[in-house]
């Protein structure tokens, strides 16, 4: 990078900002990965941040660059989670508008898996004479892993798999009699949260005929447009119409499958990024010993009344 450029501090600090204005897309942008840029004074002052909020909608380059109108001939930098497109899609290539701007140095956290996009951003820019440098370490890892569920479906034709179980302190994944959930209040915001991020839900007609859950998203705002997709393994023609009514009331899409491969071919061709597994022990189990996953979150109960769940993230093969 050039004398001349934001202070490494001030560049971890809004590829912070661009990482948590990505997030808070995720499950909004399919089929677009979600990304989020921050475009920087060469004081290192962030002069907007911000994200792509769906498909056909700004990129976060373009999005960003635009809130700079007023302070134009400030814009020096930008951070970006994801390698600017170079292609015409849905939107003109977001190359072309940071060659348009005053920019002179782009960090970038990942690289684009899209093969009609891969590389072709940072040439582009870096042989205009800009200073292009792609990050390492967790910043690296976090905007590889908001991106991999768009590569998981781009290279193997499936959804990213985040498989969430919770259990008991005795290790059972059922309620005590009464009860439709044993987790804490904390332990249902991930929950919620979980499901805010994904596309799809994937349960079994077991979990169904037990106890109906609503599987939608209720304890964090959820900025999706379009309806999340529930599909259900229903090997008998169990689940009754009147729950697929009800949750297609509650804004989802139900759909019934016959196996676990026909139904992760038909959510990555619906354009699913992300599926989030929120199954009994049987299909649960299923998924694992298939290597059917992505992610697995397991939420223990502790057996003293009053202590916080236990939460775990497995990440089956590393994202970077
Ligand atoms: C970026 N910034 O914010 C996103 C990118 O059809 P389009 O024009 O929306 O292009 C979609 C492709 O652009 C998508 O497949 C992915 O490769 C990339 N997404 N790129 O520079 C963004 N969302
Ligand atoms: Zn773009």
């Amino acid at each position: 990078m050039t004398a001349l450029s934001p202070p490494p501090p001030a560049i971890a600090r809004a590829f912070r900002l661009a990482l948590d204005a990505a997030s808070a897309w995720a499950g909004a942008t399919a089929p677009n990965p979600p990304v989020g840029c921050a475009v920087l004074a060469v004081d290192g002052e962030v002069l907007a941040v911000r994200a792509h909020r769906g498909a056909g909608l700004p990129h976060a380059e373009t999005a960003a660059l635009d809130a700079c109108r007023d302070r134009w001939d400030a814009v020096h930098s930008l951070v970006v989670t994801l390698e600017p497109c170079n292609h015409h899609g849905r939107t003109p290539p977001c190359s072309e508008a940071i060659l348009a701007s005053t920019a002179r140095a782009v960090w970038i956290g990942a690289r684009d898996p899209n093969p009609a996009v891969a590389g072709g951003g940072a040439e582009r820019l870096s042989a205009a004479g800009l200073d292009v440098a792609f990050v390492e370490g967790p910043l690296a890892a976090e905007s590889a892993r908001l991106v991999a569920p768009f590569a998981m479906r781009a290279t193997r034709g499936r959804p990213w798999l985040t498989l969430k179980q919770a259990f008991t302190a005795d290790g059972s994944m059922i309620p005590p009699p009464g009860q439709k959930t044993f987790s804490s209040e904390a332990s249902l915001d991930l929950a919620h949260a979980l499901r805010r991020r994904a596309d799809a839900m994937i349960t079994g007609s077991g979990t169904i005929l037990a106890d109906a859950p609503l599987l939608t998203v209720r304890r964090t705002p959820d900025p999706r447009r379009t309806p999340r997709r529930l599909a259900i393994l229903d090997r008998r023609g169990r689940v009754p119409s009147a729950y697929l009514a009800a949750a297609r009331e509650c804004g989802l899409e139900p759909s019934i499958h016959l196996d676990i491969p026909a139904l992760l071919a038909d959510l990555a061709d619906g354009g699913a990024l992300e599926a989030l597994v929120e199954a009994g022990p049987t299909l649960s189990a299923a998924f694992l010993a298939a290597g059917l996953w992505d992610e697995h979150v397991t939420i223990t109960k502790v057996a003293r009344p009053g202590d916080p769940d236990t939460v775990e993230t497995v990440l089956r093969r590393p994202v970077v």
